[in-house]
């Protein structure tokens, strides 16, 4: 009738599911909404996490280039993370930044692009020579926990790791809002809506 298990057994029990947790349990989501006083820079914005321990696999995202413009205005990534810049207008287009370490890509056609791995975080001017009223931006934030808002300014950031975080709003140097700190739950959602002003 015994079922009782030993000691040991039972450290390796609990040592295997202490190991499985983390890898099973399903992040948080956080979402929301931002609105900006004035309106017309709301489209300037990155919903952010500020450092969150642990690594991440580097991943590639695409900037395009597209009637004239970035597209999407505002991309955020994680350092480490490379930005495939892609062509698809008639005329060649350049990609350049002067911020943080700098890069210049090179002029390409329609259809050919270009490629730059963000080693340092900060935000990123992104322009290009040719035609000057061309903008658009890189967030290059600590980790993979970041959102640039929609044309109405909602965001989500999804599959956040469960601690007790800060978040934040990068908004250029033009509108701000405190920081605020949210504790993420596995597999819950948290709304958090923010007002940028001057
Ligand atoms: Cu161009």
């Amino acid at each position: 009738m015994s079922s009782r298990r030993s000691p040991i057994a039972a450290l390796l029990l609990a040592a295997g599911l202490l190991a499985a947790g983390p890898a099973r349990a399903a992040g948080g989501t956080i979402s929301g909404k931002v609105e900006a006083t004035p309106a017309k820079y709301l489209p300037d914005t990155v919903v952010y996490l500020k450092n969150v321990p642990g690594t991440h696999a580097p991943r590639t995202h695409e900037m395009d280039q597209r009637g004239m413009q970035f597209v999407p205005h505002v991309l955020a990534v994680a350092q480490g993370d490379t930005v495939k810049f892609l062509n698809h207008d008639k005329v060649a287009h350049n990609v350049y930044s002067p911020d943080g370490e700098g890069y210049n890509l090179g002029s390409f056609k329609q259809d050919q692009s270009a490629s730059y791995t963000f080693k340092k975080t900060g935000a990123y001017t992104q322009l290009c020579s040719i035609h000057p009223e061309m903008l658009g931006y890189v967030f290059v934030g600590q980790n993979p926990y970041a959102a640039a808002v929609d044309a109405k300014g909602h965001f989500a950031i999804h599959d956040v790791p469960p601690g007790t975080w800060q978040l934040a709003v990068w908004n250029g140097d033009k509108l701000k809002a405190p920081d605020r700190t949210v504790t993420v739950v596995a597999g819950k959602a948290l709304t958090e809506n923010f007002s940028l002003k001057r």
